[in-house]
């Protein structure tokens, strides 16, 4: 059950910026770092991190006390983010690449050198003070993947503003629950989005959100396709009016350590997307940290991480942690699949690319294509392939290993999430002997607790259970925007002491990691990760729902598929134009990335006497295993039970 390791080809074990080059040097810094985490930290921070006052302090606050308020890191410590992400590159790598852009169409490119992103993020921040933005307030950015949005992020922190990014899939809805959760006064967007050859109408889309929301004071709108587009007099300004001509210096505000950069919002079991809080200090210095040392990352590296930046992935693994590093980030507007399946190894062969990142979905979509969209194309620059989003099934690593890396090239599957800022559980590239289908090994300071749902104590030694965390890091979410409790309540409340990160996970015998996928109520589609009660609630806004269930259940592409159980109310009738309805509400409400596969009528759901809905059923019957429902002696109506497996009969694809 340990699985193989493989062997690290020798061309990555030579000449990078990580300091762990061996699986000895890995156990050093880990034990350094868990006799002394705030001595490691300040080292590693001062290093990578230019601050304008170093800091003295490592971390304040604990778990335990986590009610009282957020711990902090470097709590005397005082900086600008852009400062490390910009202005200490400009003597020596002023003319170096820093954003790569190619867009939707194959060989459309642009290329912004540290010295050119350095003078366009002053003049977007120069453009937005003048427009009335402050430190502290809270900016959205809703576009497509630009370099502008880039350029958009660090200028709100150039500021000591706080953006929030909200992927430019999401409907008028969510956005504006996001604008109105932050209070943000700002919005940045453009005309339209491009992406697979079709425009996305994100002006449009955000004039809907902003009806009758009068927070708002300014948007701000890049033109990105001259597409026509509804004009708010006073409110809307065009980024090419207000940008091009403002200054190309600017100073940078210089906040305290622990100051927000940004809320990213992110789903969970339960209730609406809760924006988690990441701040300036900790977070720059563990995503700098991370990207360096998981990727082996070299001065001449050409690192391509085909994320959005409307998720984290984006945030802290094209923009954050590479910029820090004086790194050259790629920013990929369109698909995998645009114009065909050979698009990555295109860009490959093109750009060189040396570093690669991207979703076990988009692999297995790929290798589904066949080997030729791969091989007809030059790889030999590659040297680390990354994997993040979802659990990797062996067959798509040993697929990406062999097709894509040629055999040459190392692979890192690495866990992490929204909450956690950066990788935290993952092979090192030049250190870490990999397995396909495990995370490997902790990063330093990340101590991984296995918890026994059955006995509530820590497992020792080999042992599947739920995955915790028993100490803060640097790049740890430090609160819930506006809700202190309620991140309280998500992620301390399960265990005593311990951060629940809502996945479950087995350590093999070697102390490798092996994430086995969420416990909760969140299901992960194409790396996405969604909330079942967004689902839900979603559903329940068509007048025909009574009520409605939703479960993940194994999807051979996506990872895992979107099933609905939906109990219409009395005197409604199921019929094609419904489940068409049905799927538009879903639609409009959450984003065109959220769709049901199965949409399945049921007389009732299965609930306990105590009226709870008994949700293990409704996943045992989506994921097939009909025969395998276990203890139903609680339920209210067993008849329900007969009908929803009868009902699923022929619905599995
Ligand atoms: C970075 C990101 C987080 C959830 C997490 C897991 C799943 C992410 C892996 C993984 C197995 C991985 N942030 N997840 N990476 N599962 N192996 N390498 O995805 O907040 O959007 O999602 O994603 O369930 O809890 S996220």
């Amino acid at each position: 059950m340990n699985g193989d390791t493989y062997d690290i080809p020798a061309r990555v074990r030579e000449g990078s910026t990580s300091d762990i080059r061996s699986i000895d040097d890995w156990r050093r810094a880990y034990l350094d770092c868990q006799a002394d985490p705030d001595g490691f930290w300040l080292d590693v921070t001062r290093d990578l991190v230019e601050w304008r006052a170093a800091p003295t302090v490592g971390l304040e606050g604990d778990y335990r006390h986590i009610k009282g308020g957020p711990f902090t890191w470097f709590g005397d410590g005082q900086l600008n983010v852009t400062e490390t992400c910009l202005d200490q590159h400009l003597e020596e790598r002023g003319d170096k690449t820093a954003i790569l852009w190619e867009g939707d169409e194959p060989g459309d490119v642009r290329r912004l050198t540290y010295r050119d992103l350095h003078a366009e993020v002053c003049r977007a921040a120069n453009a937005l003070q003048a427009m009335g933005l402050h430190r502290g307030e809270r900016v959205i950015i809703y576009m497509g993947m630009v370099p502008e949005a880039a350029v958009a992020m660090l200028a709100c922190a150039r500021l000591g503003a706080v953006h929030s990014v909200v992927f430019g899939g999401f409907s008028a809805e969510a956005l504006r629950d996001r604008v109105r959760d932050c209070g943000a006064e700002f919005v940045i967007t453009q005309d339209e989005g491009m992406r697979g050859g079709r425009t996305i109408p994100l002006k449009a889309t955000t004039d809907e959100a902003l009806e009758g929301e009068h927070g708002v004071k300014k948007v701000l709108v890049l033109k990105r396709t001259g597409g026509d587009v509804g004009w708010t007099e006073g409110r809307d300004v065009w980024w090419h009016e207000a940008v091009e001509g403002a200054s190309p210096d600017c100073p940078a505000e210089v906040v305290a350590a622990d100051h927000p950069l940004f809320i990213l919002y992110t789903s969970g079991s339960t209730g609406r997307p809760k924006g988690l809080v990441h701040t300036c200090g900790g977070y720059l210095t563990y995503t700098a940290y991370t990207h360096r040392t998981v990727f082996d990352l070299r001065e001449d590296d050409v690192y391509a991480c085909v994320a959005d930046v409307g998720w984290i992935t984006g945030h802290s693994y094209i923009v954050y942690g590479p910029l820090a590093n004086g790194a050259t980030t790629f920013m990929f507007e369109s698909t995998p699949t645009y114009p065909d399946a050979g698009r990555y190894w295109d860009m490959v062969q093109r750009h060189g690319f040396t570093i690669f990142y991207t979703a076990p979905t988009a692999i297995r979509a790929l290798a589904a294509q066949g080997d030729d969209f791969v091989t007809k194309y030059d790889r030999s620059s590659l040297r680390v392939l990354g994997t993040v989003g979802e659990p990797i099934n062996p067959d798509a690593w040993i697929w990406y290993h062999q097709v894509v890396g040629e055999g040459r090239c190392t692979i890192v599957d690495t866990w992490w999430q929204t909450e956690t800022g950066g990788i935290a559980i993952s092979p090192i590239a030049p250190a870490t002997a990999p397995k396909p289908g495990s995370a490997t090994r902790p990063m330093p300071g990340i101590e991984p607790v296995l918890m026994d749902p059955k006995t509530d104590r820590p497992i020792r030694g080999p042992g599947q259970g739920l995955l915790c965390i028993a100490q803060p890091w640097p790049g740890q979410a430090r609160t819930v925007f506006g809700d202190h409790d309620r991140y309280v309540a998500t992620y301390f409340s399960n265990f005593e002491g311990l951060y629940f990160t809502g996945d479950g996970c087995r350590r093999d015998s070697d102390g490798y990691y092996w994430i086995t996928g969420r416990v909760d109520d969140v299901i992960n589609v194409s790396g996405h990760r969604m909330g079942t009660a967004e689902f839900e609630a979603a559903l329940l806004h068509d007048e025909a729902v009574g009520e409605a269930a939703v479960v993940g259940f194994p999807h051979d592409l996506k990872g895992q598929g979107v099933w609905a159980y939906v109990v219409l109310q009395a005197g409604e009738r199921w019929s094609d134009d419904l489940e068409q309805r049905l799927h538009k509400v879903v639609r409009s409400v959450i984003g065109a990335h959220a769709r049901v596969d199965v949409l399945q009528p049921v007389p009732g759901l299965p609930k306990t006497r105590s009226g709870k809905v008994m949700r293990r059923i409704l996943r045992k019957v989506a994921e097939g295993h009909a025969d395998q429902l276990g203890d139903t002696s609680t339920l209210a109506d067993p008849a329900v039970v007969d009908a929803i497996v009868e009902g699923a009969k022929g619905r599995h694809g």
